[in-house]
């Protein structure tokens, strides 16, 4: 069965067109937004709305995934039909093995370099990474930092969340994953919570870390936004508020405001 595993290339090694579109549109636009679903305990009918309304708001791609969700066969069929009924492409967002499913455009291959655990750091990745391959997707290599107590993410990852007043621990870990040659960072909240993750800790890894920096977890407004990328978010990631009534507005005021503030940096 692993044999056909071994042949041919994977699309791993270099920059693929998922990653090209996500860096050409940060060229044009300066600054993006993706829109996050979560489909634990969503219908499909649900989901695919939420990911129509992201797109007419503006969002540059759709994330899927969550620190909850475990079945396989739902999210590759939720993938499957948010892809029919979107353009924009769409992006695994894994927590776990679980979370890698053949139907998306590419998945965030990420380690969560601030756990206590090593299965987060490289033991399911070494344990999903055949699933990659096997499936031909389009691997994102992306270091994932929480930032304080990063609500499921931070407890299910057994994360030691980084104190949202030691900015210097944050540059550490940013230095540490520009070294290791990941290309995308994402600096993590935890989708949800009150507190945003400090402009000081973003401007700080900004300062060291060079490649696509996503900043996501408890953006509820345009003034985040704009405080956000003012201090070095290219990309801002926004979950919860696709669950709200009246959030496709207010996304669409945030995808807005966080163009406008790079635009005027
Ligand atoms: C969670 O950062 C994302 O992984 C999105 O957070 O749900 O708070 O928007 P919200």
């Amino acid at each position: 069965m692993l044999t056909s595993l071994w042949q041919g290339r994977s699309k791993v090694s270099k920059e693929c067109k998922v990653e090209q579109y996500i860096k050409n549109e940060i060229r044009k636009r300066k600054a993006i937004c993706f829109g996050l679903i979560d489909p634990e305990g969503l219908s499909e009918q649900e989901a695919v709305k939420m990911a129509v309304e992201a797109e007419d708001s503006g969002v540059a791609a759709i994330l899927v995934g969550g620190s909850t969700a475990m079945d396989q066969l739902e999210l590759n069929n939720v993938v499957k039909i948010i892809k029919k009924a979107i353009t924009k492409p769409v992006i695994l967002f894994p927590s776990n093995v679980t979370g890698v499913v053949p139907s998306a455009d590419a998945i965030l291959f990420s380690s969560l370099l601030n756990s206590d655990n090593t299965y987060f750091i490289t033991e399911a990745q070494a344990l999903g990474a055949l699933l990659v391959r096997k499936y031909k997707l389009e691997a994102i290599p992306m270091a994932y930092l929480i930032v304080g107590e990063g609500g499921a993410a931070g407890f299910i990852g057994k994360a030691r969340g980084i104190p949202a007043s030691k900015p210097q621990i944050a540059a550490m870990y940013a230095l540490a994953a520009q070294y290791l040659g990941m290309r995308f960072l994402y600096l993590e909240a935890g989708s949800g919570v009150i507190s945003h993750v400090s402009s000081q800790i973003v401007k700080v890894v900004r300062k060291v870390y060079e490649g696509v920096l996503i900043v996501g977890g408890g953006i509820t407004g345009p003034e985040i936004a704009t405080e956000l990328v003012r201090s070095g978010a290219e990309v801002l990631v926004v979950g919860t508020l696709l669950e709200l009534n009246g959030g496709r507005k207010l996304l669409g005021k945030i995808v807005s405001a966080a163009e406008a503030a790079a635009k005027g940096l």
